[in-house]
Formats: C-alpha cells, structure tokens, sequence
C-alpha cells in the first residue's frame, strides 16, 4: 500500500512476480484476480497499481502453458475485463517488456506510464497466434485501425517513446516508473473512469476502412506464403471495425482457438525455444557454456572486404565494437571501403539516432588498412577471404605470429576443414570457424564450428559475439558443409535430378515457394551464382580436365552425377550476373526470373542425347524427393554428432536457408510428417535410384522408426542406452 505526501489517498501495488520474464501462468493470473477483488473489496484503497518484479512488467502468457491448458484465453480475457471494470482507477506501470499478454493486461489498465528503455508490443503473430486477451478489439479502439493493425501482424516490439507517440502509454519516464505511476494514480482518484475504459470507445473512423483493410489484408495474402496467423490477425481486427466489444471478443477468441489448435502454432513455438535452448551448447568432447566463460571482445579485426568480410565489418560496426578491416591491397581496400561506408550510411538512415550512435568516420571504431602488424593488439579476428584452403593457411600463419596469443581466430569458411586451418597456427586451441551468411549484416545465422583443438572458451566467445551482433549462433562439429550446406546438397542434387528426368526449374521452384522456402533452388542458385558451385566442383575434381577419361556423363566416382549445372556454366550462364542461368532476366544483374524457352529446348536434347524418357513428375514427388534427402542428412549429422540435436538442425534452417518458420524447420517438419513416412518414402526413391546414396536412410532414422518413433527431443538420448547403438 502507497500513500502521498498527506498520507490521505492509498494506492494498492500489485506486483507480478514469476521470473524470469513474469509470464502470465494460470497461477499468477489467479493471484492477480485475487489481487484486484482485495483492493476493490478494501474501502481504504483509493487506487491500483500494477507492476512486475525485477525491472519487467510482463513477457505475456506463459508460452509452455499453452500445450496443456486451453481454457487460457478465456482466463486472460476475463482478468483484464476485471482490470478495467475495477471502480478504482488501475495505472499501469511499466519496465523492461510489456508484451503479449502483459501489455493486454496494461490495456485493461486505466493510464499505462512507462519507463523510456521499456519495449511493448503483441508479438502473438510470431508465434503462430493473435492476441487472445481482448488485445485485437482495444488496441484498435485506443490507437486506430492502422497502427494497431500493424503491431498485431508484425508483432513487432516498439519503444515506450514510439508507444507514447502512438497514444499507447500515458507518460514516459526516465527515472523511477512505479514511484511515477503511484503519483498519477493519486492525481486521478475520482477522476470518471468510463472515457478511459477502452471497451466502451469506439474504434476511430477512417474514410475508407473496407478499402483499406481489403489492401493490408492482398498484402499480407502475398507475403503470407501459407503462414495463417497475419491473416487471422486481420480477420480479428476487422471484427472490432464491425462489431459491438462484446462481440468482437467472441470472434477473437474463435479466431484464436483456430491458430492454437493449428500446427502452425506449435511449430512456431517449438522455434522459439528451440532458438534458445541452442544458446546452452554442449559438444560431444563435454565442453559446455556452464564450463566456459567468454572473453570481452574489446576490438575486433576482418580479413578480406569482399561481400561476406563487408558485411561482417557492418554487423560489428552496428553492435559498437571497434574494428579494423584489413585488405591485401590498396585497390582492392578501396573499393571495399566504399562499399562498406555504403552499407553503413543506409543502417545509420534506418536506426533511431543515426550516424551519431554508429559512429564508422571515427577511426577509432573503424580503421582500414593492408598493414597485418595493425592487428597486434585485437581480441579477435574473422578472416572472410574466399575459400581458398591455401589462402587461408598463409594468413592464419601470419595472425599466429602477429595477434596476441590470446586472440581468437575466426575463419568465416561455408564448408573447408577447420583443423587444417588450425594446424597452420600456433594456438589453435584458439582458433574456431564462424559461417556468416550474405548477407553476413542481415541473416541472423552464425554456424559456430569447432575443431578437435578448439577451447569451450573460444566457442563461449563466439557464441557471446553473435549475440552481440543480434545473431542466433548454433554451435556444430567441423565437417564438410558443416550442418547447413552439408542438408543443402541433397537438397540442390535432387532438385537437379527432377530436371533431368522431366521437370523445370519453375516447376520445382514454385512447389518450394509453395511449401514456404522465400525462393526455390533454382531462383537461389540463379541468385548466389551458378560459378559458385562450379569453382568448388571443380576444386573436388567432380568436372572438367581432372575427369577421368571415359567416365560415362551422368556418373561421378561410380554414383549418379548431373552435369547440367556445369554445362549451363559452360554456356556462360552463371544466373542473375550474366542474365541467364536456369532462368532468363532482362538485363545481366536482372532480377525478374522468367521461364527460358532456351533452357526447356536445352533439356530436352539432354534427356535425348542421354535416352532418359521424360515422365511427368507431381507436386508431391518433387517436394519429397527435394526434403526428404535433406533430412536424412541431417539424421546421419545427428547420428555422428555434428549437432547436439535436431533444434540445432532447425534453427540453421529458419534463419540460414529461409526454411518456413510456421513449419517449425525440417527436423521438427518430419517428426510431423511422421517418421514412418519418412522412411517408407525415401526406401521407394533409393529402390528407384539406386545409384543416388543421399536417398538410403539413414540407420538413426530406420532405428528411431523401430522404436516406435520417439518424441523429437528423445532423437539423440535413446542413442545413448547400449541396446540402441546404431
Ligand atoms: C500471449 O501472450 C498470448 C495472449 O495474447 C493470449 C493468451 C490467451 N512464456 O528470450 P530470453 C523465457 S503469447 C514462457 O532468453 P531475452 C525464455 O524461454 C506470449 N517463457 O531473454 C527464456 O527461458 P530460459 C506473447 C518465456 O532477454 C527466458 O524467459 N509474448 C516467455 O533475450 C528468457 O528469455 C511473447 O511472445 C513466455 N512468454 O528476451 C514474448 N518469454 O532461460 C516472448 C520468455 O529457460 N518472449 N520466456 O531459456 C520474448 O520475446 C523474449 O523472451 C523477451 C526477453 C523479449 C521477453
């Protein structure tokens, strides 16, 4: 109980407390009724005030609650229709996050005041759901259709200034937010409640409201790509454009029961802890992030500014560490340079304060040179050159000479082998691989690969890096392709393998784009560049002058190999840079894909000249012959432990590879398709091609079938009991 300077007027505190995050359980919105009856019951409480333990209002409903308990949403609902029919005024007052359900509860809430670091938002979209806590019919009726609308189905989290902009919150304070909501709660005893119940406003009127949300909604079909909850969102919002409150809440809590009982919805939220159980890494040697602490990262060096080094210095530019970008010449430096400062100026333009806050024109925070003794005294260094294994050697040579022995060595390499790297240095108990992907300041993903010498402290410390930078790191095993690439092979092959016996690029692009992949193999491959792979094959000695004369053209080292993609390399068509790949663009550096009738007459006299009767291929062969062999990949990733587990697997996916996140990544999507499935569907492809190794399951999978397919997060721990050896 609070009491002002007088002593007089008394204002009840109510805190939430269920760390970490203060999440809405069934316990603690019980305890929050309880609560509220109390104050309304005690004739001495004049006012309520609501906040949370530990600097953080509320992270909304309990997130693991929603597998078991369905009748939340009802709970939810209900206890913020008590906050606001309270006869006493209920201020909110709120710290570090008010989000989901927590800011549904503020909106129960009669004045909302908030502290400037704190962040709000209805992120429910992200996780498959809308906001079922009455959050979809006020929030619209507090701060317009538009604006609601569009926190609703980007769920995104917005500072307590925009939310002041908006009419979100009543005051934003720097300095102690629950003494500040205690003093407006005294100013607004026996002040009418009913302008500040949001329920009894109506929605503001815009001049074209069907119009409108008929637009956002063509939008959010286009985007949408399968993904249902934007959509639904939308539908919910509209329902408070067009019915009474009451009424709307009834269509919200329809909408929101579709989406929970969707797989949509446990997929996402599969995601989202898979996302940070990940952060808790073990390997197989035992190292763990319990055993291993980081090291501050106080300067930081990059090697080579082509595409991915670029991206990188921006990413560590953006999280405030200093840097040093290093270039093997003067011409080649600057032209780096301004294509860094490029990139650097546009993420200035979209952040809140500027080139202020970035601050790249102080050499102090970035530094360009081709001199290497610069880098004697950085904490870590990432060397983005291309993937040359040669290359890589001579320079981590050189940094084992000239950094500090402490230092970590970082190789951004998408597949080469991290020991042989190491070997070439003094300290590779120091030295650890860190895939970034291009481009390296947007994608998320960081695979972390360690190798046989590799310190937990060194993976600590890359992990810590790639949250520095707002990354997801996920640690793996050093292999070729590491986990990501390695899936992606069988991937691309089979996708190959479809054009030979029948099929088009556009064909299995759209089953792909249908399936919800951003973009299809082809448009992909088209997109990074066909030379790409090529200069690698050619590397593994798969195609051109080392091919051993006679090898028949479809096989490679006794197993099924398809030149079409070099000899569309042979052509001169290397995808979008040339304006001709798998398919065609108006311009080199184009694009627009459009269907090549080039292509299609080229396939055809393929199939004759090696007399593969074409057949006609279906949706459902193309999208299993492309998924399943990539997740059987993964198995035999599982099985070898390259990764700890299959969220490792799935993380790589949804934020590497532009795997759907509503479909929860490809490990979690065969524990959906079923393993039995799986299986079965793979025997009958590698009994079809026989001479296609990628499509014999692997022993992980045919032993998980036989023990009756356990649940996903039992993949890897029944390998541990002798009886299950594989
Ligand atoms: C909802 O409210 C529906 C209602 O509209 C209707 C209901 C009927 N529940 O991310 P962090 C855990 S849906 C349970 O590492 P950060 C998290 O797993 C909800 N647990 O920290 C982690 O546990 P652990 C809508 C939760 O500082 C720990 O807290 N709300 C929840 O980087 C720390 O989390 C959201 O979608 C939860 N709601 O980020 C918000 N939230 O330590 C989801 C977190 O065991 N949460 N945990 O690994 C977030 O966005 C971030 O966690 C947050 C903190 C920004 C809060």
């Amino acid at each position: 109980m609070a009491r002002d300077a007088r002593g007089s007027a008394a204002v009840a505190l109510i805190r939430l407390h269920n760390p970490p995050v203060n999440a809405l359980s069934l316990t603690v919105l019980q305890a929050l009724e309880d609560g509220l009856k109390r104050a309304d019951a005690d004739p001495s409480v004049k006012a309520v005030m609501i906040y949370g333990e530990n600097g953080k209002f509320s992270a909304g409903a309990d997130i693991r609650g929603f597998s078991s308990v369905r009748g939340h949403g009802l709970g939810l609902g209900h206890l913020v229709s008590l906050i606001e029919q309270s006869k006493k005024p209920v201020v909110a007052a709120i710290e570090g996050v008010a989000l989901g359900g927590g800011l549904e509860v503020a909106l129960g809430c009669h004045y909302r005041v908030a502290h400037v670091k704190a962040r709000l938002g209805l992120p429910e979209v992200t996780i498959g759901l809308l906001p079922g806590g009455e959050g979809t019919q006020r929030l619209p009726r507090l701060i317009g259709v538009p604006a609601a609308l569009d926190l609703i189905t980007t769920g995104r989290h917005i500072p307590a200034t925009e939310a002041l902009k908006l009419g979100l919150v009543d005051e934003v304070v720097e300095e102690n937010t629950v003494e500040a909501a205690i003093c407006l709660a005294n100013r607004v005893i026996d002040q009418p409640l009913g302008p500040r119940r949001l329920s009894l406003k109506p929605v503001p009127k815009l001049p074209n409201m069907e119009a409108f949300l008929n637009g956002a909604f063509a939008k959010l079909k286009k985007q949408a790509r399968g993904f249902l909850a934007p959509e639904l969102c939308l539908q919910a919002v509209r329902a408070a454009t067009q019915l009474p409150f009451a009424q709307g809440v009834r269509r919200e809590r329809e909408l929101f029961a579709v989406l929970l009982s969707s797989g949509q919805a446990r997929a996402l939220q599969y995601a989202f802890f898979a996302e940070r159980a990940v952060q808790k890494w073990t390997t197989p040697r035992g190292a763990s992030w319990r055993s291993a602490a980081p090291q501050p990262i106080r300067k930081a060096a990059v090697i080579g500014l082509g595409t991915m080094g670029r991206g990188i210095v921006t990413s560590l530019v953006k999280a405030n560490i200093p840097v040093v970008a290093l270039e093997q010449n003067l011409e080649y430096l600057n032209t780096g340079r301004k294509a860094v400062m490029l990139l650097l100026e546009r993420e200035a333009m979209k952040m809140e304060q500027g080139t202020q806050t970035l601050g790249f024109h102080d050499p102090a925070r970035l530094q360009f040179t081709v001199d290497f003794d610069v880098l004697w005294d950085v904490d870590l260094v990432i060397e983005a050159v291309f993937e040359n294994m040669a290359l890589k050697k001579e320079i981590f040579q050189k940094l084992s000479k000239i950094c500090k022995p402490g230092a970590f060595l970082c190789t951004n390499t998408s597949a080469l082998n991290i020991d042989e790297i190491a070997a070439a240095t003094s300290h590779p108990q120091q030295v650890i691989g860190t895939h970034f992907f291009s481009p390296a300041h947007v994608m998320r993903l960081v695979e972390i690969i360690y190798g046989h010498h590799t310190s937990p402290v060194a993976i600590a410390t890359a992990m810590q890096l790639a949250k520095a930078l707002k990354k997801v790191g996920v640690v793996v095993g050093n292999c070729f392709g590491f986990v990501g690439n390695r899936m992606m092979f069988p991937y691309v092959q089979q996708a190959v393998f479809l054009l030979e016996e029948g099929s088009r690029p556009e064909a299995v692009d759209q089953v792909l784009e249908d399936f919800g992949f951003k973009i299809g193999p082809f448009r992909m491959s088209d997109l990074a560049g066909l030379d790409v792979g090529w200069r690698s094959r050619k590397g593994q000695g798969l195609t051109g002058p080392s091919l051993p004369a006679g090898t028949p053209a479809r096989q490679r080292h006794g197993q099924r190999y398809s030149p079409l993609p070099d000899l569309l390399c042979e052509q001169g068509r290397f995808g979008q840079k040339t304006g001709r790949g798998w398919y065609q663009y108006e311009k080199a550096g184009g694009r627009t894909a459009k269907p090549d009738p080039w292509l299609h007459n080229f396939l055809a006299q393929y199939r004759d000249t090696h007399r593969i009767k074409t057949r006609s291929i279906d949706q459902e062969e193309i999208l299993e012959r492309c998924l399943f062999p990539l997740i059987n990949e993964g198995f035999k990733i599982l099985a070898e432990g390259i990764a700890s587990g299959p969220e490792h697997l799935d993380v790589i996916y949804i934020n590497g590879y532009g795997w759907p996140r509503h479909k929860g990544g490809p490990m979690f999507y065969a524990s959906t398709v079923g393993l039995p499935r799986v299986l079965a569907k793979l025997q009958k492809y590698s009994v079809a091609h026989p001479d296609v190794p990628e499509l014999q399951p692997s022993a992980l999978l045919k032993k998980l079938v036989a023990l009756g397919s356990p649940p996903l997060k039992d993949w890897v721990s029944c390998l541990s009991q002798p009886s299950n050896k594989l």
